[in-house]
């Protein structure tokens, strides 16, 4: 058979989906700049090969591919962010000389990164974990990095337990799993000996681990910080941000269908929110203290395991950010941002908390070995936004071209009228002097005022609603059931009783284990006062960024899903049309209603509430699909609001459900009524479908 040969048609054998394209756009090239004009075939010796070496163009880019991948976060892998801005909406000088908290209205772009903490980087959104909520201010004077979680206390109080911590909860060393998950041996073994982790592991059990959404999650800088004047003047602060979405979690079922049916959930969330003008928002506050008052503390304030109760000291709202661009490339910019907690900038200081001090050295270390090269903060993402100029030279793929011959200080070459080089300025940061304490012998000493493990794991459980309380038990026997080695899972009930007795006693039970007696704390914990704000289900939660998912039939009532649309955006919320198939459904008296998802792709897990508009005919055809069932009981056992038609009786009979308050019969005009509990549960209905702890 004849073959075409380079020079008519590059050799391109037809049907082989090779042809070269011709559309618009720059000419591809070379990394080197030369111009390509094949990028589908390799150069072969005639014209069946075999592939020639000299193929400069084939070696590059399979050289390149070879090497696109560079080594994962050891923590917080997996992640999405979003560039955006900070705006100060009250000026603090009298606080701070930080520049970006001087005038009210001033804007500074900034960049946030929010993170699952356990999984790797091709794990899942929505697996019980702590999340980390990192964002880069780029101010005029240097990029102040925030690098916190959305939980505001640590398991650990010293930077030393960190590689025992991460090497426990990670998948067991020997045999790589258990992927993006705590309910292990391992993870549990190392908490049930180190009891100062029993507030944090509170706080993880709690819904706080499942969050619907990143833009539902208060974030905290957890740390003490110090806020330093123009006077040099330094008060104490810690950080918070508060979603203006409210808080809001999943339940433990949901969060892990969600797992499976849309392992992306959060960062899908986040993009479809942006693309679509729903900016998440957060608040910025501050909780200021100086000295005297936390000398009087029953707690260390340089505890990281520690938090102070907002009704003790109020969080005062500073500035917002607004997240309103996703990334144009996730790799550049997500994967390559480099946080360091050691990026303040000139009126923000550390302080001694030796978690803090130890994560001032991790994070640089680690980039160095993620990103290559000490130059990571040229790399777009991490370079400053104001000038920057040292002595700094050379290095791997050093980027800046620096002029003359000024790379050493002191020098006089301005005397020879020569460039000298950058300054030290007058108004540099400058670290400030107090605080410090006076001994100065060298120790390795936990502090006696860190020895309270318990009480603010006390007051957190506490402070929770009947609901939240059966939440966290239930999650620490579903963690403890999958504890293989019996001695850990006593000795995590016997710690548990410094915490709450009952609590103890019914995790017991559902564990079907005798209470084993207390482990003696290393201080009595005294019992401090219930805090509201350490609740979720004590504040209503906004109806706004939350999604309606809407399920259709031929014969389906088209006037009833626009009621329900248009009640959906007065709620400023979103929905989803889902469909027996996904072209669509023919409406009740003629027209075509097209479908976002076909029944099995979109589970009501990814719903905040349901509406089933149905024609009777279609929902007998939907009780024979076990998605459309499951579409159902799902969204009834997980709590959620249920609009129906009158047509739908015969699927909600099948899925067994049983009517309550938070069923509304749409033909009455209820669309409202369902979009006004967009966010919110009938937790009444726990007690129908699962057994009680
Ligand atoms: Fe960390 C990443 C948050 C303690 C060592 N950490 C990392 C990220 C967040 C946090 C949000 C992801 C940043 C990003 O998106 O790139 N880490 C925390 C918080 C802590 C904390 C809130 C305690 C209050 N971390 C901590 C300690 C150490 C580290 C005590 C080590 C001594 N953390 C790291 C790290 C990571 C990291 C290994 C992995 C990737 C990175 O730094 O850039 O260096």
């Amino acid at each position: 058979m004849a073959r075409k040969t380079q020079g008519d048609d590059h050799g391109i054998p037809q049907g082989s989906g090779g042809e070269t394209q011709q559309r618009g756009g720059p000419v591809q090239t070379t990394n080197h700049g030369v111009p390509i004009s094949d990028n589908q075939n390799s150069l072969k010796a005639g014209h069946r090969g075999p592939a020639l070496l000299e193929d400069f163009v084939l070696r590059e880019k399979i050289f390149h591919f070879d090497h696109e991948r560079i080594p994962e976060r050891i923590v917080h892998a997996r992640a999405t962010g979003a560039h955006g801005y900070f705006e100060c909406t009250k000026a603090i000088p009298e606080l701070t000389r930080a520049s970006l908290f001087q005038k009210k209205g001033a804007k500074i772009p900034v960049f946030a990164r929010i993170s699952t903490v356990a999984g790797s980087k091709g794990s899942k959104d929505t697996p019980r974990d702590v999340r980390g909520f990192a964002v880069k201010f780029y101010t005029k004077e240097g990029n102040w990095d925030l690098v916190g979680n959305n939980i505001p206390v640590f398991f650990i109080q010293d930077a030393m337990k960190f590689p025992d911590l991460i090497h426990a909860v990670k998948p067991e060393a020997d045999r790589g799993f258990p992927q993006a998950a705590s309910a292990h041996d391992t993870f549990w073994d190392f908490v049930s000996l180190m009891p100062e982790s029993m507030h944090m592991v509170m706080w993880a059990m709690s819904d706080r681990g499942i969050p619907r959404s990143l833009r539902m999650m208060e974030g905290f800088g957890i740390h003490t910080f110090r806020l330093v004047n123009a006077k040099g003047e330094a008060t104490m602060v810690k950080f918070h941000w508060k979603p203006k979405l409210g808080v809001q979690s999943t339940t433990w079922d949901e969060a892990v269908k969600i797992s499976g049916a849309d392992p992306d959930y959060h960062r899908r969330d986040l993009y479809d929110a942006i693309q679509a003008g729903n900016f998440p928002e957060w608040d910025l506050g501050i909780q200021v203290f100086d000295e005297a008052w936390a000398d009087k503390q029953p707690y260390d304030v340089l505890d990281p395991t520690k938090l102070i109760p907002e009704e003790d000291v109020p969080v005062q709202i500073i500035g917002r950010m607004v997240l309103d661009r996703y990334p144009d490339n996730f790799f550049a910019e997500t994967e390559q941002v480099a946080f360091l907690p050691s990026n303040i900038v000139p009126g923000i200081d550390f302080s001694n908390d030796p978690l803090l001090q130890g994560r001032l050295f991790s994070y640089l270390d680690t980039q160095k070995s993620r990103l290559g090269t000490a130059n990571f903060h040229q790399i777009p993402i991490n370079a400053p936004k104001c000038p920057m100029h040292n002595f700094q030279r050379d290095g791997m793929m050093q980027t800046q071209v620096p002029r003359g011959r000024a790379n050493y200080e002191p020098n006089s070459l301005d005397e020879a009228g020569e460039d000298a080089g950058p300054r030290p300025s007058e108004q540099g940061f400058v670290s400030i002097a107090a605080f410090a304490e006076p001994a100065t012998e060298k120790r390795r000493i936990r502090p006696e005022t860190f020895a309270d493990h318990f009480s603010q794991a006390r007051q957190f459980f506490a402070s929770q609603t009947a609901v939240e309380q059966n939440h966290i038990i239930a999650a620490i026997v579903f963690e403890l059931s999958k504890v293989q080695l019996k001695h850990v899972r006593k000795r995590v009930l016997a710690q548990l009783r410094n915490i709450d007795e009952s609590m103890a006693s019914r995790i017991a039970d559902g564990l079907g284990m005798d209470l084993p007696p207390a482990l003696p704390p290393a201080k009595a914990p005294v019992d401090m006062a219930p805090s509201d704000a350490l609740s979720i289900l004590k504040h209503q939660a906004p109806t706004q960024g939350r999604c309606l998912g809407i399920l259709v039939s031929d014969g389906a009532d088209g006037s009833v899903v626009e009621a329900l649309k248009s009640a959906a955006k007065a709620a400023g919320a979103a929905v989803k049309i889902i469909a027996p198939k996904v072209a669509g459904v023919q409406l009740k008296g003629g027209g075509k209603l097209e479908a976002d998802e076909k029944i099995d792709g979109a589970p009501s897990v990814l719903f905040d509430a349901i509406a089933l508009v149905l024609s009777t005919e279609g929902a007998e055809l939907l009780a024979g699909e076990k998605a459309a069932l499951d579409f159902v009981s799902d969204a009834y056992a997980h709590c959620k609001a249920i609009g129906h038609t009158d047509g739908a009786k015969a699927l909600l009979d099948k899925a067994g459900v049983i009517h309550d308050g938070f069923f509304f019969n749409l033909a009455g005009g209820g669309a409202k009524a369902l979009t006004d509990k967009l966010s919110s549960r009938d937790w009444s209905r726990e007690k129908k479908v699962k057994l009680p702890l």
